[in-house]
């Protein structure tokens, strides 16, 4: 039985200073220390199985499709032409999951920290990457995702961070010299996308990001989606680019998007460019 008192069997998170959110563990799956951090599997009955990092929630079985889809078929399709994509992060596989649903992809690249996350999410979130990592497209490297841009040379048309919050080991993801190496690894008219928070909550990381994008790229802005496990209003996603696929019509996403014959529970073409329409409070936040 749950106590609402103590918050006992309830899962608290405490991401931000003025605001938390609990979610009623049902039954706990997993529960360990990894070298990096702590990390908890529990069942809720309205999410499913749910993960948690340092109690914060990245993902859950029920809306894990909103994030990953506008992280991956809005750069994507806006592209038009995207053959190879690298994600940094994302070691439940549910990025690769939604990339690798585009037969035109040919190489996945993901650069995960922690080989922990990857092991367990397979055991455990298996709904999650529901077959991504036997996709022979995927190509996993165990590694920190700042050291690989550093140290890499190939380059891709997408490039995706699915990290954390900037606490922690996802803290480095979120530097202007980690984005300037993301810059380099960019094949001609690619795409970055970032995952940046919740502006209402956490505006000063969407600042301290489009700030650096504003030096980097010709066109940077971001895009909205409300994740309901992702508390606070809707989350906002960073777009860096030299090209102006930003600005692709509603036609043309919409022929790409067929073409691409991938269905989806969230994205629609119609929903990717209502996404880069910003309310003032988040266009406020971009210098
Ligand atoms: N990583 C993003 C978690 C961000 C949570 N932040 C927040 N609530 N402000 C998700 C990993 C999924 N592949």
């Amino acid at each position: 039985m749950s106590d609402p008192e103590t918050m006992r069997d309830w899962s608290v998170e405490r991401l931000h200073q003025d605001h938390g959110q609990a979610l009623r563990v049902a039954q706990m799956h997993y529960d360990s220390e990894t070298d990096h951090q702590r990390l908890l599997v529990f069942e809720n009955p309205t999410f499913g199985r749910i993960l948690t990092l340092d109690g914060v929630v990245q993902v859950t079985e029920a809306d894990n499709f909103i994030y990953h889809e506008m992280l991956t078929h809005v750069p994507i399709l806006a592209h038009g032409a995207a053959k190879r994509v690298l994600i940094v992060g994302g070691g439940d596989g549910g990025m690769a999951r939604e990339v690798l649903k585009h037969d035109s992809i040919e190489q996945v690249t993901m650069v995960e920290i922690d080989a922990g996350v990857v092991d367990f999410s397979k055991k455990y979130l298996a709904a999650i990457s529901d077959g991504a990592f036997d996709d022979l497209r995927l190509d996993l490297v165990i590694n920190d995702g700042a050291v690989f841009m550093k140290q890499n040379a190939d380059v891709y048309d997408v490039i995706i961070i699915d990290s954390t919050d900037p606490v922690g080991p996802g803290e480095v993801l979120f530097t202007d010299h980690f984005y300037g190496h993301a810059k380099a690894r960019l094949a001609e008219g690619g795409i970055l996308v970032t995952q940046n928070g919740v502006p209402f909550l956490q505006g000063d990381e969407l600042t301290g990001t489009m700030r650096a994008f504003k030096t980097l790229f010709s066109d940077y802005s971001c895009y909205l989606a409300s994740i309901p496990t992702y508390a606070g209003g809707p989350m906002a996603f960073g777009w860096g680019s030299d090209s102006n696929a930003r600005h692709v019509d509603l036609t043309t996403l919409e022929a790409r998007f067929k073409a691409a014959g991938i269905s989806t529970d969230y994205y629609t073409p119609e929903v990717h460019r209502g996404a880069f329409a910003l309310p003032p409070f988040v266009a406020r936040l971009i210098p």
